[in-house]
């Protein structure tokens, strides 16, 4: 008999959170321009919005930051960072950044020269956003299988070693800086790499002096995942997998706000002395000097204990295991999702579970929204409104997958919340030819999902499945 699970830890401190009446939810989805990113969080009941920065640190990691060295420069504080960066990545240099965006804006302005390309397995809003701004255009080479939110292939966020290598040839070694490989692959459903293709990869970009930066944002989870599903691996531990796929690489960007297990940061890391003499220099300028990147000595601490944490094969397995808790209870329903279940959220396909809303109307966007009517429970649209516009032509970019990320903070909810979520998707579900699309009326120029703001494209009313019901409230919010 499988035996059931349960997390390596037990909860001291609780931080109270608020349920909230139908009438307080339209209110402040209606003033929120119908973007589950413009919600007040005190009108939010459980927040799956993201996995970044909404860990809860441990009791150790908060004993840590007691012992932050506040030093302007050589903070004792960097350098335990440095050790632990050392140990479980194994890259030669760390540069601290406030948190990964700043990490991708050093290496795209250090790397790319106007006119290039940077191959990646799929992109990310803010890596390719600052790949654009350095001159550079974003090329796809993802496997074609990471489009199709039904396929169960094991590591859809694998790189096709073909569409690589005529990109190599068609457009010449000389304009593509580095391959940037994203692990566990964020916008295809938080989808791993085997070692296998990061391995051929990464020799046949070096083949063609190509260097290779991992966003190792979720490196952690991707190894969890090469674990489980890769021959050779079962019997190794998280932190050497972690260690031989940094092997492969000239570096990394990363995130501290997800694998990490902490509130703030991230870092870039290479293994070039050349490349981090110019980072440390131009970090000074935007991120702060070389030994606190824009973090106070506290927040290093904390990052270099949450590394020691996430590596943990206890902690994964817990971490992995309440994904797929909900992901498995979402099918169990009947609710279409990204399969396999991925690394951090379960990803539901709102092109199946709203087949009459056309794409150009926001699907995953309107659906966003009314979980949050139904049930005060925030996702994110992770679909047309995050692709944004093509950078040449300036139309729409109608991406295959049109998803609504349901995405689990760590160490945050209990099985309850996961439940609690569970009922109000499905109800939504059972009813769901009553949601309309929406139209964007207000549109950012840069990452417009963060603040764009939507009207219904009928009146309010009829988007808000939960007002049509008899005792006029959400089902699993009843207050
Ligand atoms: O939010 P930052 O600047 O610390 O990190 C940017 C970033 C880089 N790479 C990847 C794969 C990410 O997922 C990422 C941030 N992700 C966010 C904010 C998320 O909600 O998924």
């Amino acid at each position: 008999m499988r035996r059931c699970w349960a997390e390596p830890f037990k909860i001291k401190m609780v931080e109270p959170i608020r349920t909230t009446s139908l009438a307080e939810r339209q209110r402040a989805l209606g003033a929120a321009g119908f973007n589950t990113f413009l919600l007040r969080s005190e009108d939010v009941y459980i927040d799956l919005l993201t996995d970044s920065g909404t860990s809860a640190m441990s009791d150790r990691q908060w004993a840590a930051m007691m012992l932050g060295d506040e030093a302007y420069a050589g903070s004792a504080n960097y350098y335990h960072l440095e050790q632990a960066v050392h140990r479980f990545y194994g890259f030669k240099h760390l540069i601290p950044t406030h948190q990964g965006r700043g990490a991708e804006h050093l290496l795209s302005r250090i790397l790319i020269k106007p006119g290039d390309i940077v191959p990646g397995n799929m992109y990310f809003t803010t890596t390719k956003a600052h790949q654009e701004l350095a001159g550079g255009r974003f090329h796809d080479v993802i496997i074609d299988e990471a489009h199709d939110p039904e396929s169960e292939h094991p590591f859809k966020g694998n790189v096709d070693l073909d569409k690589l290598e005529s990109l190599i040839r068609a457009a010449g070694a000389s304009r593509i800086p580095y391959l940037s490989l994203e692990l566990n692959v964020n916008m295809a459903g938080g989808q791993p790499c085997s070692m296998e293709n990061i391995r051929a990869s990464s020799e046949l970009c070096h083949r063609h002096d190509i260097k290779v930066y991992l966003d190792a944002t979720r490196a952690i989870e991707n190894a969890w995942f090469i674990k489980q599903r890769e021959r050779g691996y079962a019997d190794r531990s998280v932190a050497s997998i972690l260690l031989e796929i940094c092997t492969h690489a000239d570096g990394a960007t990363i995130s501290s706000k997800k694998d990490h297990l902490v509130n703030i940061g991230g870092m870039l890391l290479t293994n070039d002395d050349e490349l981090a003499d110019e980072a440390r220099n131009l970090g000074v300028l935007f991120e702060g000097l070389h030994t606190y990147g824009g973090l106070a000595g506290r927040d290093l601490e904390a990052i270099a204990v949450g590394i020691a944490e996430a590596v943990q094969d206890d902690h994964m397995h817990a971490r992995i295991g309440q994904v797929e808790y909900l992901a498995d209870r979402l099918l169990a329903a009947g609710i279409p999702i990204v399969r396999p279940t991925g690394g951090h959220g379960v990803f539901i396909d709102a092109r199946r579970f709203l087949p009459h809303v056309p794409q150009q109307q926001f699907p995953a966007q309107a659906l966003a929204a009314e979980i949050y009517l139904d049930s005060g429970v925030r996702s994110m649209e992770r679909g047309a409104v995050s692709a944004g516009r093509h950078p040449d032509t300036g139309e729409n970019i109608m991406p295959r997958l049109e998803l609504v990320r349901l995405a689990i903070p760590r160490r945050v909810y209990t099985q309850a919340h996961m439940d609690v979520t569970c009922e109000s998707i499905a109800s939504i579900y059972d009813e769901r030819r009553r949601i309309h699309g929406l139209r964007m009326v207000c549109e950012p120029k840069r990452l417009r999902f963060f603040q764009a703001r939507f009207e219904p494209l009928r009146d309010a009313g009829s988007l808000c499945i939960a007002s049509r019901r008899p005792d006029g409230a959400a089902s699993s919010n009843p207050s």
